[in-house]
């Protein structure tokens, strides 16, 4: 751990794949807290680079250009753009958002790879490995899909397990299948160059178990020490797929390096694409590497690329990995392939001009120590009552009172009160007890103590209603205004890392400078007679029908899911001709349908069968209002014998569709059926 403030600073976020667009989940996990951190640094002047970009090799991304038809290239140039861009509108302030299919990615990889071939820091092995013959290729990573040993997750990756998060062999899974065809894998025999991590154990156990104990995250650090404990083995850094960085020694002909081998040497390639300086950046013990990821990717940054680093020889190690837990959706897992997310473009469609009321509620409920849920109700509440409410409404009076009594001109304090006094010196040691709390990765505290001192505003000015006071005593009220909007302008400095796009508002608001964080706690920071701007409001209520219709997409999606899985029922057994022409089925319209008292589910429904007029009682009440089926056709089994239903007597029976989700549809006629039309 460091303990002095570092020369400089690396942080990277995960790149993510090139797979898709980015989710709630993403930003809550990774992004956000990455973003405040280094918002947090610049303001405390730290050199600091923050290095990220798309993740473009590897299977996820194989697997979803096929899906769309199109070339891995194509995919990824697609998802690299939108990606990019959502990053950008949440604000996310990457000093570069870079490509792993750059050309100097390629090199640097290349490199890093020969160099340690040429330290003889790999074992070359040839091994049997599992091969899908009816899609002849080799089934690595996401293509082979088994139970996990270790926890029997169903849908384990041939790399990893993302349910206990264990990194597999393919040759590990139980049950394995061809993600590819679907069949059952051979063994065939290649040859790949495997890291031998064993070998690093006892230096890992050093570094992590002993060195980064109670300095690491719980969950972090847990996670590391387990697959230590249980004894690693080597592990394999070439694939054999044609999408990738090319192995670059002899008999790597048709091979690529492992997604995960190149991947995080992206970090560094990024960083050399910024800057010539980048060897500071990951070369020099003064400088502070600090990764941010999801806690699926902790093994390949706290165990597997710290020993590539290590058999390199030239470069630093990360200081801490804040790995994040996982955020939910109303109570279930965020998925892709379900399509239950919150997508980071279609909010700010709905949402224009919300970015930071997201990364609001997205830190103030983050997945910090075990995982979230993301509520649509907590969004709107987080909004309404603690954004509008108490920061907006604290400035709002703040900036609004001073137009009104001075023309914006700050007055000038007479003398303080022990009440004043307080508040200036809670005031003053508010950027000391934020800063505290992000420098050990807790932003949910962080933010929490920003709110206490809008909390601090807001009780300050409900304590002292110069609003009454200015009748009778307005020296005091020029204290009092001071002193509120002294903790306005401490405010745009402090809540610039969590809601920039806010801070920027407020500092216009207030008509003030981009300050540091050192300028923030100061009774003076607005000098007397310095003039502010104009009030404008620094968040919207969030109603009721926004939030609906959030949850109602939901509703759909997961309906569109039931749907898309439900299994179609098996055919019954078969039955004669002559049983089925028993059945008398014909066209009748409803001529009038009402609800049977007491009953949820039943019509009472009049039918004109063409034969007569007869009714039938119905278990459809559920799906059909009553007004809205009178006049339609339907199919009606006219000999099936009459039966007393809730002292109704039935005569009958219409026929009906079942959907997947139990919904109800009349079967009816293509045209117009003149009544008592059979049906056979
Ligand atoms: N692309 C995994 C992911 O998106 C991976 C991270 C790479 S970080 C070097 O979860
Ligand atoms: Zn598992």
């Amino acid at each position: 751990m460091t303990t002095t403030t570092p020369k400089r600073y690396t942080v990277t976020a995960a790149l993510p794949y090139a797979n898709g667009p980015v989710h709630i989940g993403h930003l809550a996990g990774v992004y956000l807290p990455a973003d405040i951190y280094v918002r947090y640094l610049r303001l405390q002047n730290r050199d600091v680079k923050f290095i990220c970009g798309s993740d473009e090799h590897g299977v996820p991304i194989t697997i979803r250009a096929k899906k769309e038809g199109i070339t891995p290239q194509q995919a990824v140039d697609k998802y690299h753009e939108l990606i990019k861009q959502s990053f950008a509108d949440f604000n996310i302030s990457f000093d570069i958002y870079d490509r792993t299919s750059s050309k100097i990615h390629h090199e640097t990889a290349s490199d890093f790879f020969l160099k340690l071939y040429n330290d003889g820091k790999f074992l070359e092995q040839t091994t049997q490995q599992y091969y899908d013959e009816k899609a002849q290729q080799f089934l690595a990573d996401r293509y082979i899909v088994g139970t996990c040993p270790k926890c029997g997750n169903e849908n384990a990756y041939g790399d990893q397990c993302e349910s206990c998060g264990t990194s597999l062999n393919a040759t590990d899974l139980i049950n394995p299948k061809s993600t590819l065809s679907g069949a059952v894998p051979v063994m065939r025999e290649t040859k790949h160059w495997y890291l031998p991590l064993n070998e690093y154990e006892p230096w890992l156990r050093e570094w992590i178990v002993e060195g980064h104990k109670g300095d690491w995250k719980p969950n972090v650090y847990g996670q590391c020490k387990s697959w230590i404990d249980q004894g690693l083995q080597p592990r394999a850094v070439t694939r054999d797929l044609d999408w990738g960085v090319p192995v670059p020694v002899p008999g790597g002909e048709g091979k690529v390096l492992y997604v995960w081998f190149d991947a995080p040497i992206g970090y560094i390639s990024a960083t050399k694409a910024l800057t010539p300086d980048w060897e500071k950046y990951w070369k020099d013990e003064e400088t502070k590497l600090v990764h941010f990821i999801g806690k699926d990717n902790i093994v390949f940054h706290c165990i597997i690329f710290p020993s590539m680093l290590k058999a390199h020889g030239d470069y630093i190690l990360p200081d801490n990995v804040p790995a994040n837990e996982f955020l939910n959706l109303e109570g279930d897992k965020i998925s892709t392939s379900r399509n239950w997310a919150v997508w980071l473009h279609e909010y700010l469609e709905d949402f224009k001009g919300k970015g930071d009321v997201l990364r609001y509620a997205l830190c103030a409920n983050a997945p910090e120590t075990k995982d979230n849920d993301f509520t649509w109700k907590d969004y709107q509440a987080r909004n309404n009552n603690e954004l509008l409410a108490i920061l907006g409404n604290f400035i709002n009076r703040a900036v609004v009172l001073t137009q009104k009594y001075y023309n914006g001109a700050v007055p000038t304090r007479n003398e303080l009160t022990d009440y004043d006094k307080v508040v200036l010196e809670d005031l003053n040691g508010m950027p000391m007890v934020i800063a505290a709390h992000l420098e050990r990765y807790k932003f949910r505290d962080g933010l929490g103590e920003l709110m206490n001192l809008a909390r601090l505003g807001n009780k300050y000015l409900a304590d002292t209603e110069p609003w009454k006071l200015i009748k009778t005593d307005e020296e005091r009220v020029k204290t009092i205004m001071n002193i509120a909007l002294q903790i306005s302008a401490s405010l745009a400095i402090l809540m610039e890392p969590f809601l920039p796009d806010s801070a920027a508002k407020l500092r216009a608001m207030l008509n003030m400078e981009a300050g540091m964080w050192a300028d923030a706690g100061a009774a003076d920071l607005l000098k007397d007679g310095h003039v502010i701007g104009t009030p404008a409001l620094l968040f919207e209520r969030v109603e009721d029908t926004a939030v609906e219709a959030q949850v109602q997409k939901l509703l759909d999606t997961k309906k569109a899911n039931e749907i898309a899985n439900s299994v179609t029922e098996p055919a019954k057994e078969n039955i004669s001709f002559e049983e089925f022409s028993k059945m008398d089925i014909r066209i009748g319209t409803i001529l009038a349908a009402e609800k049977v008292a007491k009953t949820k589910k039943l019509l009472k429904l009049t039918i004109d069968t063409g034969i007569d007029q007869r009714t039938v009682v119905s278990g459809i009440a559920e799906f059909f209002n009553p007004d809205e089926i009178v006049g339609q056709q339907v199919s009606i089994l006219v000999n099936l014998a009459p039966r007393d239903i809730k002292g109704i007597t039935s005569q009958g029976m219409i026929l009906m569709a079942e959907n997947a989700d139990g919904s109800l549809a009349f079967v009816q006629p293509s045209v117009a059926v003149k009544n008592g039309g059979t049906v056979s």
